[in-house]
């Protein structure tokens, strides 16, 4: 059912170290043409670190792992790409369909081809207005069953992200800070919100991964957050003052379910300059080459 490339086949053969790319980013999360450039950009950071890439997709009903550059044009450019969370696979599958993988269609996919080490830019979580409209990204959910280690920025700060936190942890989700005591705010560095761990380096965060399959528990992912650096964080004025408008937008055009997390960014990337664009791209190269070095880790344990 999956189609695995050969080069990622090769180095998992091999135990050589893997990073699993998310494509939704690629599709619905940035701006065209700039969306192609990073997707390439992204792939190169990981194999400057000495892993291999593996973007995830689905292309007329097949899942693959490890995309090639004609592929990675198709998500970046091609008109009707849906998004796919991991209840659309069946179906995309089925009927043929051409999706970009969210967050937790993509850590379903990574971890059935045996991959351990993902990168995004930050999670999907609890909407604000969650009262009102039940809306909570089925990220948090999968991670809660599927055994990946996902570094991202922590979670959108489109969110509300002290309920986010909650939900993972009664899901069980273990959530450490990579080199800081504060849970990352995605453009921001700093969310508001402290972490309970704090892991320094890729060999720790390996140790971890290690004891999670040792004991043996639920089949839960491991959430590294890893800060945005200060200096190319959106300035949190702006973010504040913007966000603010982006969500009242929102209500007042009835944008909901799968469009909310699009519509939102898209908001922000307009009404700033390109400035939170530039912010969350520095957060998910920043992920990429961390998750590059911790699957460094792990595959030579
Ligand atoms: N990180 C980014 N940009 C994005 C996303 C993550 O920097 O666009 C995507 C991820 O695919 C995540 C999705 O799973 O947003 C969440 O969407 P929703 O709220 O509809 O579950
Ligand atoms: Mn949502």
């Amino acid at each position: 059912m999956l189609v695995v490339s050969d080069e990622v086949q090769t180095a998992l053969a091999r135990q050589r170290p893997v990073v699993a790319l998310e494509s939704t980013i690629i599709a619905h999360g940035l701006p065209r043409p700039r969306n192609l450039r990073v997707a390439r950009e992204l792939e190169a950071a990981v194999r400057q670190e000495g892993a291999v890439p593996a973007t995830i997709a689905v292309l007329d009903g097949r899942p693959h792992v490890g995309l090639d550059d004609e592929q990675v044009e198709r998500i970046a450019g091609e008109d009707g790409i849906r998004k796919l969370g991991h209840r659309d696979l069946p179906l995309a599958v089925a009927t043929g369909a051409s999706g970009a993988t969210t967050v937790s269609a993509t850590a379903l996919l990574a971890a059935r081809a045996g991959l351990r080490v993902f990168a995004t830019g930050g999670l999907g979580g609890v909407h604000r207005e969650w009262t009102a409209t039940q809306d909570e990204s089925a990220d948090l959910g999968l991670l809660a069953r599927t055994r990946v280690t996902v570094v991202c920025a922590g979670v959108k700060s489109i969110l509300d992200v002290a309920a986010t936190l909650q939900r993972l942890e009664t899901l069980g989700v273990a959530v450490a800070g990579y080199r800081t005591e504060r849970f990352p705010g995605f453009y921001l560095a700093d969310s508001g919100h402290p972490v309970d761990w704090t892991l320094r380096t890729p060999d720790d965060v390996a140790e971890v991964m290690r004891a999670q399959d040792a004991l043996d528990g639920p089949e839960s992912a491991l959430v590294v957050a890893n800060p945005v650096p200060e200096e190319e964080q959106l300035d949190p004025t702006l973010h504040a003052r913007v966000l603010d408008r982006a969500l009242r937008e929102c209500d007042a055009r009835g944008v909901t379910g799968q469009a909310v997390t699009p519509f939102l960014l898209d908001f922000l990337v307009r009404h700033t300059e390109g400035a939170s664009l530039e912010a969350n791209l520095a957060a998910v190269r920043g992920n990429v080459r961390l998750a590059a070095r911790i699957a460094t880790a792990w595959a030579q344990g």
